[in-house]
């Protein structure tokens, strides 16, 4: 027996798989983990002999056992904060003109670079904390605010190493295609250069990345950028992500889905077209409702024809400290429903099984189902509706990290 077998006791079980009851309910109290991974699920009575030798149980209360959650876009590492631009726009200025004045990501580009790897490691952590407090097994953090080599790569170390610090499973995504650094001023073509023929080999080589994003928009790379970094990921087999018409219809949805990508994310101002090359492409939306509600952005997403094409719905915090300093995930539940439309289970889907596919984990992670990683998190609520329901409740009892309860007691 290792300390990664455990059982989960009276517990009522979302397994969040698809085509079965809501939520992907089962019958049954009881969850059982061999090696980390989940070994059986039923009622109690039920349990295999050769599953009862088990020294660590774990007592749900009668709450809910979900999958542990997958916050599958974040900018957690970062410097400083922004919390005067938030003043400047509660006071009348925009996100788009704050940003073509210098401020936006570059002020984040200068805080981050002139910050030490344990100052950044530091604030990081202390975000991710509160996340795996929450329920988080899973996390996926950009770079994106060095926008040098050695800064890029220097973030991406930082979010690798939160993997031990923390216990939450980390992806590490290079997003050196998020802002035109100043030094690159008035030569966009040199700093696009760069990204392909430095930034993206140096990361691969390292084996720092697992994915490489672009933001496409307006106010930073055009759809002819971004296809020059996809093709350069792609040279060194690193799958791809974009930033898709959050604040403009750039095409980027149809972008994506033409590079084969993983997901594109925020899409507010994606076109039908655009939803029809992701469905035809299999490329995740990933819907980002803090940012939305933290810019002020009416703008609805798309979800209607998401779901009439088929295309898979993701949901996640984008947490940042530009557009979406939010660092709750269910809060991220609960704004998809009220802002986009979402139903509680597509929304909860979209925060675990959805999630996982965005991340190309979806054999390891994302439902309860034997085999599967055991990654879960016991929620204090008598409904799954309650987990995007209640605002800003602590409801996370308990998170089990491939069969070993975190206990987040002190
Ligand atoms: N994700 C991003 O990368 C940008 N917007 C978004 O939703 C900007 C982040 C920032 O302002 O720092
Ligand atoms: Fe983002």
């Amino acid at each position: 027996m290792t300390r990664h077998d455990l059982l989960v006791r009276n517990a009522r079980i979302a397994t969040m798989e698809a085509d079965g009851e809501a939520y992907g309910a089962v019958p049954g109290d009881t969850v059982a983990v061999r090696d980390g991974r989940v070994a059986w699920m039923g009622p109690a009575e039920r349990l295999p002999r050769e599953l009862h030798e088990v020294e660590a149980t774990l007592d749900a209360e009668g709450g809910w056992v979900t999958p542990g959650l997958i916050d599958c876009h974040t900018h957690i590492v970062f410097g400083g904060d922004r919390a005067r631009e938030f003043e400047q726009r509660l006071g009348g200025a925009s996100y788009e003109e704050i940003a073509r004045a210098g401020g936006g990501i570059l002020s984040t580009v200068r805080a981050t670079r002139a910050s030490s790897d344990d100052a950044l490691a530091a604030s990081a952590e202390a975000r991710l904390r509160t996340l795996a407090r929450r329920g988080v097994t899973t996390v996926e953090i950009k770079s994106g605010y060095g926008l040098e080599t050695q800064t890029e790569l220097r973030m991406l170390r930082v979010a690798r190493a939160l993997e031990e610090r923390v216990g939450v499973r980390v992806q590490a995504t290079l997003l050196g295609a998020h802002a035109i650094p100043p030094e690159f001023a008035g030569d966009r073509g040199g700093y696009v250069r760069l990204v392909c023929e430095e930034m993206i080999p140096a990361a691969a080589a390292a084996g720092v990345a697992d994915a490489v994003d672009a933001f496409g928009e307006g106010i930073a790379f055009t759809p002819e950028e971004c296809a020059r970094v996809f093709e350069a990921a792609r040279r060194r087999g690193l799958p791809v992500r974009l930033h898709a018409d959050q604040l403009s219809d750039q095409g980027g949805a149809a972008l994506a889905a033409a590079h084969g990508a993983r997901s594109a994310d925020h899409l507010e101002h994606a076109s039908e077209e655009g939803v029809r090359a992701m469905a035809g492409a299999g490329t995740v939306a990933v819907l980002l409702p803090g940012a939305a509600h933290f810019l002020r952005d009416a703008t609805v997403p798309p979800v209607a024809s998401f779901r009439a094409h088929g295309v898979a719905i993701a949901v996640a915090t984008d947490l940042n400290p530009g557009s979406s300093p939010l660092v709750d995930p269910l809060q991220a539940a609960s704004l998809a429903c009220l802002l986009f439309g979402l139903t509680p289970e597509e929304a909860l889907v979209g925060m675990t099984r959805i999630g996982a596919r965005a991340l190309g984990l979806e054999t390891e992670i994302g439902t309860l189902a034997v085999g599967k990683r055991a990654d879960l998190a016991v929620w204090a609520v008598d409904h799954p509706a309650e987990l995007a329901y209640w605002m800003g409740a602590e409801l996370c009892r308990e998170v089990v990290r491939s069969g070993r309860p975190a206990r987040f007691s002190s």
